[in-house]
């Protein structure tokens, strides 16, 4: 594979763009090497300014379930366009996504639109703290809510790779209202509820984590979460940026049968386009303004080209539930594929699973919490990583992220992702 267009493009992006990149995890950093740089893609695939034609693994972190230029999502787009792309007025098309996401997600009444998923958690936690009154949050080592202050305490995903548990600019003031909890680890919770009572708003968790890698919550944590949360007074939020649209109409609320208090949305629900949500019942959501006193605001927010993607894409989950079950076995297809050849090299691996999202840790123990995804051998990653792109895989660059399968992968490509790992000397 030949990347000198690739190299001289990030050379040149370096002279005006902080590390080359608008957003850490695409630099890298973590695997080394230059990032490669993509002209175009289409269905499964990308192709990048070196003409390298590639299996794509990521899905843009997620939003493209149906596979890239997706048509009906392309046309909804260029049609919407031509009317104007912005007007800071509210438009027709605003209410209709939000009404057909109400109607597939449980447990919500109305929903904001933002541009990012760290914008619907932002939002989302000052919403809670507005709500209830209360100041303090927990978060879980690992998990990822954006780039937001409070979010950025031992945060996974790109912050992680930078070994910046706190990042620079985030200040103490900041910082002691956000309370560091275990995934996976309910006594954690119980812990800090009880050290801090009655002065935690919400805990904010992704309920199938995506940022150490994927990580399953087993069911008495998860049910445990909801009773203590019940009980003591506490908003649980779910963060499903990730899980939300992906893992069936419901997401996880869906797939795990429990109720959260407060939902926040990206990703797919803007169909490769900057939307982020959340939502929640009548009582919480009135809270908001201009219902409310709650402020929270945005000059793009439920911009008509963004909600027009949303509305494709959703409108075709929506009709077409059996993707959802596709996607699941497709990625079921991957992981025996996968683990049948890395049972016949020498490295100790783990894979983890759950709907559409997988992810290869290179360690000995069971992947359950931030610090069991940490001991995953890094070098071997690495290896495993640019072996799998010199033979036309493309996989999230870092061990600290899950894959996003699209349904536009047919079983040939998975097969051919599988062969391509028989090549690769870990
Ligand atoms: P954005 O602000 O990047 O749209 O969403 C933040 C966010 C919130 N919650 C969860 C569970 C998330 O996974 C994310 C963002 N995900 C990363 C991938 N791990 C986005 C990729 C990036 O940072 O460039």
């Amino acid at each position: 594979m030949l990347y000198q267009r690739s190299s001289a493009l990030f050379a040149e992006a370096q002279k005006y763009i902080p590390g080359g990149v608008n957003s850490p995890v695409r630099a890298f950093k973590a695997v080394g090497g230059d990032p490669i740089f993509v002209k175009k893609a289409k269905g499964a695939y990308l192709y990048d300014e070196d003409g390298n034609k590639l299996i794509d693994y990521i899905a843009s972190w997620g939003p493209l379930i149906l596979g890239h230029a997706h048509e009906p999502v392309i046309n909804a787009v260029i049609e919407k366009a031509k009317q104007g792309t912005s007007f800071g007025m509210p438009t027709e098309i605003e209410t209709q996504l939000a009404q057909l996401a109400v109607s597939m997600v449980p447990n919500i009444d109305k929903i904001r639109f933002v541009n990012s998923g760290t914008e619907a958690c932002m939002s989302a936690v000052r919403l809670a703290r507005g709500y209830t009154g209360k100041d303090k949050i927990i978060k879980f080592a690992g998990c990822y809510h954006g780039h937001s202050d409070s979010f950025l305490i031992q945060a996974g995903s790109g912050a992680v790779t930078f070994g910046s548990p706190n990042s620079p600019g985030v200040t103490q003031g900041t910082a002691k209202d956000t309370l560091l909890a275990t995934y996976n680890d309910i006594e954690s919770v119980r812990a800090l509820v009880a050290a801090n009572k009655g002065e935690i708003a919400t805990v904010i968790i992704e309920p199938v984590a995506g940022n150490m890698g994927c990580i399953v919550p087993s069911d008495d944590f998860i049910k445990g979460l909801r009773e203590l949360c019940t009980q003591e007074g506490i908003l649980l939020l779910f963060d499903e940026v990730m899980t939300g649209f992906r893992l069936g109409k419901g997401g996880a609320q869906e797939a795990l049968g429990i109720d959260a208090d407060i939902v926040c949305f990206g990703k797919v629900i803007g169909g490769g386009l900057p939307v982020g949500a959340f939502a929640a019942k009548n009582e919480i959501m009135s809270h908001l303004a201009p219902e409310g006193p709650v402020y929270q605001a945005g000059t793009l927010s439920g911009n008509p080209l963004a909600m027009a993607a949303g509305l494709a894409m959703l409108t075709e989950l929506n009709s077409k539930p059996e993707v959802f079950e596709s996607l699941a076995k497709k990625t079921a297809y991957l992981h025996e594929g996968l683990d049948a050849v890395l049972k016949g090299k020498d490295v100790p691996y783990r894979i983890n699973r759950f709907g559409s999202m997988i992810s290869v840790h290179f360690t000995e123990e069971g992947v359950v919490d931030f610090a069991s995804s940490a001991k995953g051998n890094n070098e071997t990653f690495k290896k495993y990583f640019h072996g799998m792109l010199e033979h036309g895989v493309y996989l999230p660059p870092s061990a600290f992220e899950s894959y996003f399968l699209n349904d536009d992968l047919s079983y040939a490509d998975i097969d051919e992702t599988v062969n391509a790992l028989k090549k690769v000397n870990l």
